[in-house]
Order: structure tokens, then C-alpha cells, then sequence
């Protein structure tokens, strides 16, 4: 169970407004597959994943990176109820897709690189304790249906 303080919950909302989430999706995405190469697996469908260049121009992982990173951006909504809001996500993910939910807290990790990446200086030790605690508790809420 992770607990957010109000304080860190606003560090991460008004983090997240200044964040291009397309494009973070797109890179965070492409970086998962790059860097932990057996993530492709889930990603068979998706066309070439050859190369690193061939991966971080993958037009289809650019998309489905977005798709994940707004999904994501939508849970800051709902931070005091996670569990509740991703719970069918929880289901597709165990059920349709068979991810291990070990590769939310890769993808989690892997985001907040990105994140400080872009935002430079100005991601504090107390932002990137703030948003683990957020990918924690959405990488914990997306495992949670799980059986
Ligand atoms: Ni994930 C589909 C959200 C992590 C593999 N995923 C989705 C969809 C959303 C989503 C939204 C679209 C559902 C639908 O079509 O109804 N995924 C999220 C979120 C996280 C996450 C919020 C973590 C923060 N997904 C992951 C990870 C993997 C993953 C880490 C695998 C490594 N997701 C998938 C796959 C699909 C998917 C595979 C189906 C893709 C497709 O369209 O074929």
C-alpha cells in the first residue's frame, strides 16, 4: 500500500501538466522494449523491433506508448482510489494479455528516467520520490486483479 501526502500528490500533478505526454509515452514505451529486450514478447504484432532505431521509430509503438502514458496521466485523477480505477485495466492486463505485473514497475522506473531526462534540474529528490510512489501505487493497482 503506498501513501501519497497531499504535497507530493500536487509535486506530481503539477509535474505532470508540463510533461508532453505523447511523446514521453512514445519514448518510455520504446525505451522498455530497448532495454529490457524480453518486453518485445508482449509486442509481436507491432512490426519491426530489429534495432534500438528500429524500435524508437516504430510507429506502432509510438501509438500504443501514448495510449499507456494518457491512461497513466488519467490515474492522477484518481489517486486516492487506484485500485478502483484500473481495475478492469487489472483484468485485461492478467486475463487477455497475460503481462507479468513485474514489467509495470520496469515500465514505471524506466518512465521516471524520461521524465527527469526532460525536465533537467528541476526534477528534485523530492519529485522522484513523489512520482515512485505514483508509479508504485499504479504498477500495485494494476497487479491487483491478478490470479
Ligand atoms: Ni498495457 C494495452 C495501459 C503497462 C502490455 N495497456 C493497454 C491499454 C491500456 C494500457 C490503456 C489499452 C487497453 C484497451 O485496449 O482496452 N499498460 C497500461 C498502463 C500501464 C501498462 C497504464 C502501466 C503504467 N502494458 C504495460 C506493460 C506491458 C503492457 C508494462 C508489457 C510489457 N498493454 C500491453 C499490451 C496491450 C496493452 C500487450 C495490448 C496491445 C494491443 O493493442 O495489442
Amino acid at each position: 500500500m503506498v501513501h501519497m501526502t497531499d504535497a507530493e500528490k500536487k509535486l506530481v500533478t503539477s509535474e505532470w501538466g508540463k510533461v508532453d505526454v505523447d511523446a514521453t509515452g512514445a519514448e518510455t514505451l520504446g525505451r522498455l522494449l530497448v532495454v529490457y529486450p524480453w518486453t518485445q514478447r508482449f509486442f509481436t504484432s507491432f512490426g519491426d523491433l530489429s534495432s534500438p532505431s528500429a524500435i524508437m521509430g516504430n510507429a506502432k509503438v509510438q501509438a500504443h506508448g501514448k495510449k499507456v502514458l494518457h491512461s497513466l496521466g488519467d490515474g492522477l485523477q484518481h489517486l486516492d482510489d487506484l485500485k478502483g480505477f484500473y481495475a478492469k485495466l487489472s483484468e485485461l492486463h492478467c486475463d487477455k494479455l497475460h503481462v507479468d505485473p513485474e514489467n509495470f514497475r520496469l515500465l514505471g522506473n524506466i518512465l521516471i528516467i524520461v521524465i527527469s531526462r526532460h525536465a533537467g534540474p528541476e526534477f528534485t529528490p523530492q519529485m522522484q520520490a513523489a512520482f515512485q510512489k505514483m508509479v508504485s501505487g499504479v504498477s500495485n493497482a494494476l497487479a491487483h486483479k491478478y490470479h
